[in-house]
């Protein structure tokens, strides 16, 4: 939408309003023709830039009521010192709380209180954060994902968490009541992790139609960290991605059953999930910091995942010399390390 519309927009290409314009031919310059040619390139590249279309309008918070700033402290000793992820900031949610059919807002504050707008329409939100109940003002808060959890039409809200050194934040799961508030339902629902929680994402992946949780995580970053101390083992508490199914509103988690790398060297900062395959079953995509790798997980429709790359590298360590297999290249021990750790298990990525 155009809110300023006294001035329209000059048509691409036409010449602007206003006197003309002096010649920009310099004295001597017509003994000059490449000083000529460089002044007129210069000045239509000038009037290009300046009859460019604006496709959107930056409305300042006094227009629209969203006047949610991310404030960090400067005087503690919790920084980025103590944590690496200091400055990433919170999250923002968009989602149609009250069904109205406008997109609402949620705000994830990492040390004070949450915000979520209601959408008034013609750009312009209502703070209906005390009301709704979902402030969660304690620190430090990441992210936060909207989705209709328990599918009962209403869009829910999760916010994701961290528990470190000073720092007590734990996900939380904000249940819509469909009259304007929400219900903290987080250990009901089985959703209560405490630790380095990055980014909660539902989707259905086991097919039975109802929302399962994959939750992003991260950890404490070791200065002198090497591609070494990569290790996909065990999750210890509070640290490594999870999956979580649902199971008639009581969310379960599946990690090591649906062989998902566990470690606790995790720095996940995006997850989605999309059918790459095109077999009618979710698949995941993880984009994870410092030297993990990313990971592709192919959905194997049975409740399990495997990673392509996986596979390969283990095919590749079969075509080694005999003399050498005992002898894992470092590049692929990681990979290797997990694979041969399933396959013990007889678990999700067994080989073939
Ligand atoms: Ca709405
Ligand atoms: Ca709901
Ligand atoms: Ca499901
Ligand atoms: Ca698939």
């Amino acid at each position: 939408m155009k809110l300023l519309d006294s001035h329209p927009p000059t048509p691409l290409g036409a010449s602007p309003p206003g006197p003309p314009v002096a010649s920009p031919i310099l004295p001597g310059a017509a003994c000059c023709p490449v000083a000529l040619t460089l002044a007129a390139a210069l000045a239509l590249a000038g009037c290009g830039r300046a009859r460019e279309p604006q496709l959107f309008e930056r409305l300042p918070p006094e227009r629209t009521g969203v006047t949610f700033v991310n404030r960090l402290p400067d005087d503690t000793t919790f920084d980025i010192l103590a944590y690496l992820y200091y400055y990433d900031g919170g999250g923002v949610a968009v989602g149609d709380v009250n069904n109205d059919g406008l997109p609402d807002l949620y705000f994830t504050s990492n040390v004070g209180p949450n915000r979520l707008y209601l959408n008034k329409g013609n750009y312009r939100f209502e703070d209906v954060t005390e009301r709704a109940g979902v402030a969660d003002s304690g620190p430090w808060k990441t992210g936060v994902t909207m989705a209709d959890v328990n599918g009962d039409g209403f869009v829910d809200i999760y916010v994701s968490g961290v528990d470190y050194l000073g720092m007590h934040g734990h996900n939380v799961l904000y249940i819509n009541n469909g009259d304007g508030t929400f219900t903290d339902r987080t250990k009901e629902y089985g959703l209560d992790f405490a630790g380095f929680a990055t980014q909660a994402l539902f989707f259905d992946y086991d097919g039975d139609g109802d929302l399962d949780m994959y939750l992003l995580t991260h950890s404490p970053h070791p200065e002198r960290a090497s591609p070494s101390h990569v290790v996909h083992g065990p999750r210890p508490p509070g640290v490594g991605d999870r999956l979580y199914r649902n199971d008639g509103g009581h969310f379960v988690d599946v990690s090591e059953r649906a062989g998902l790398y566990g470690g606790a060297a995790r720095y996940g900062l995006g997850v989605v999930a999309s059918d790459l395959n095109g077999d009618g079953c979710p698949d995941l995509y993880v984009a994870n910091d410092f030297q993990e790798d990313d990971f592709l997980y192919i959905n194997n429709c049975d409740g399990t995942f495997t990673d392509p790359q996986d596979l390969r590298q283990c095919r590749k360590l079969r075509r080694l010399p005999r003399e050498t297999r005992g002898r894992v290249p470092s590049a692929v021990r990681p990979q290797h390390a997990a694979a041969q750790r399933r396959r013990r298990g007889g678990g999700a990525g067994a080989l073939q």
